[in-house]
């Protein structure tokens, strides 16, 4: 396999802003009356705003009605944009930055492919907002993660064939999203959560793009 295009995940591969989502919806179910652990956490990764505070009702065994949910969502985002309001280039990943800005270097197409709303707006704080050839955010997609659908239309704006093309993700369900979308995936985090990746490096600090060549040009 010859790589064509890279895409990136945004909270967990690019930034930290995982570890405020965590932190908002833990003060939602806490709000709510429960409480919401590290690893009930993982399920909720990835996923859309709405199939988040579905996922975290679950958990809680608590329903509402669909205002309600609104409201509880709307609390929540006011809670997160809170929380990331000061993040700039310091909360960049470790190696995210050099290793994107070297697969340009060396001709590789690269896309954001992330759920979030709120994604222009981390990207500006982040001064990253020039960096990607496209942006795919939750905003533009109507399927959530597991459905490949944010990375399909990023691989369709890059001009890249899936099948050669690479999805970093830190969310088991975003692995999902890029195997059934047909991509090789990198997993970014632990082996034992995104047992399903090709690979699983800490972050991308970790991984060369000759490394991966390499290990692809195998597949
Ligand atoms: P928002 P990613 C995802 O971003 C997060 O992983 C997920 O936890 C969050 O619920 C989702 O964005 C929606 O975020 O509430 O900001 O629209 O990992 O796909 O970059
Ligand atoms: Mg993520």
């Amino acid at each position: 396999m010859k790589i064509e295009g890279l895409l990136f995940d945004m909270d967990g591969v690019i930034c930290d802003s995982a570890k405020y989502h965590y932190l908002a919806w833990k003060k939602l179910a806490n709000h709510l009356g429960f409480d919401l652990d590290i690893h009930q956490n993982e399920h909720l990764k990835g996923l859309s705003r709405r199939e988040s505070i579905d996922a975290l009702l679950k958990i809680g065994d608590v329903s509402f009605l669909e205002d309600k949910i609104e409201e509880l969502m709307a609390l929540k985002n006011s809670w997160y944009l809170e929380l990331i309001k000061n993040m700039d280039e310091s909360d960049l990943l470790p190696g995210a930055l050099d290793f994107i800005n070297s697969a340009k270097k060396n001709g590789f197409k690269v896309a954001l492919g992330s759920s979030s709303k709120n994604a222009s707006a981390i990207l500006k704080y982040l001064n990253i907002e020039n960096l990607f050839d496209a942006v795919v955010d939750g905003t533009h997609v109507t399927n959530s993660k597991p459905h490949p659908e944010v990375f399909l239309l990023g691989a369709k704006m890059l001009g890249v064939n899936p099948k050669n093309s690479i999805v970093f993700e830190d969310a088991t369900s975003g692995v999902e999203a890029a195997l059934n979308g047909n991509f090789k995936c990198v997993g970014i985090g632990k082996k034992g959560t995104l047992h399903k990746a090709d690979i699983v490096v800490n972050n991308l600090g970790e991984i060369t793009l000759n490394q991966l060549e390499e290990f692809f040009q195998k597949a």
